[in-house]
């Protein structure tokens, strides 16, 4: 359970782009012991939503945006290190190399998925935005990974997404890792279309999809 004024004041501090006000609230509400996953699927990505909402809809513009943002941001560093310290991490439910595609500076959405799947005890090396093709793949092969995750928010990038696609199958890779796509411009069409093993229109959705994945590859 969430403290109801904790999640209003995180809401709203969202929503305001009032980066220490929603610091301040994330404190709050993992020292009074609220889960962190809860936070991020019950306050935070509504919160952001909304947002993304209002300036789609011209009733805020992109300063508020940008700072909504990065309040949004400073609170998903904030549960990670939570995360971090509650010691989930000593198993290990895979590996999942993580980014935004190329030409892509989105990542709100994609640092909630790194978020909520290492909540849920994978290793997660996220390579930030703006990643090619190629990085995606040479990060999966050094860091011995079991995912690959990509996320493309723009029509224009999320061919992107299928370079990565194109390049597994011409490096003889595609039975090697999974490879996941989500992000606002990609559907479950376009993620068969390309040839990629799953789709989630959610941050919830794409650790369930991990897991059933890694399910698969142990055989289950
Ligand atoms: C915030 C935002 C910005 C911020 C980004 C800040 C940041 N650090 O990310 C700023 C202001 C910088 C920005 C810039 C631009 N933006 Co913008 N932006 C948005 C906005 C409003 C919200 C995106 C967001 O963060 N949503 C909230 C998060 C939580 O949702 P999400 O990203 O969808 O992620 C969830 C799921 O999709 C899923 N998911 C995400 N990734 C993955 C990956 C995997 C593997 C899986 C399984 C699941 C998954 O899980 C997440 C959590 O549930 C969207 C509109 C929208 N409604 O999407 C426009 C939007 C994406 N932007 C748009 C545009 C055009 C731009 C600009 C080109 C604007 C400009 N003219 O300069 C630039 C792009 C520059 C660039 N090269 O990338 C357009 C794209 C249009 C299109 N279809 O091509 C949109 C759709 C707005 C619009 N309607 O016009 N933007």
């Amino acid at each position: 359970m969430i403290p109801a004024q904790i999640a209003e004041k995180l809401s709203l501090a969202l929503e305001q782009g009032d980066k220490d006000a929603a610091v301040a609230a994330t404190k709050e509400a993992l020292e009074q012991g609220v889960a962190p996953v809860l936070l991020v699927q019950e306050v935070i990505v509504p919160a952001l939503t909304r947002v993304g909402d209002a300036f789609e809809n011209l009733d805020i513009f992109l300063p508020e945006l940008m700072a909504a943002g990065e309040a949004g941001n400073a609170c998903t560093a904030l549960i990670e290190q939570a995360i971090l310290k509650s010691g989930d991490q000593m198993r290990s439910e895979g590996t999942v190399v993580l980014g935004t595609v190329k030409g892509d500076i989105h990542d709100i959405g994609k640092n909630i998925v790194a978020s909520l799947l290492k909540a849920q005890g994978f290793k997660v090396f996220d390579l930030g935005k703006d990643v090619s093709a190629a990085a995606f793949i040479d990060a999966a092969e050094t860091n011995n990974a079991d995912i690959i995750a990509a996320s493309a928010l723009m029509s224009i990038t999320r061919a992107g997404a299928r370079d990565v696609a194109v390049l597994l199958r011409d490096r003889g890779m595609k039975d090697k890792y999974f490879y996941i796509v989500g992000g606002g411009s990609i559907s479950q069409d376009y993620a068969d279309e390309i040839g990629a093993n799953g789709f989630s229109e959610t941050g919830s959705g794409a650790v369930e999809l991990a897991k059933s994945l890694m399910a698969k590859k142990r055989g289950a």
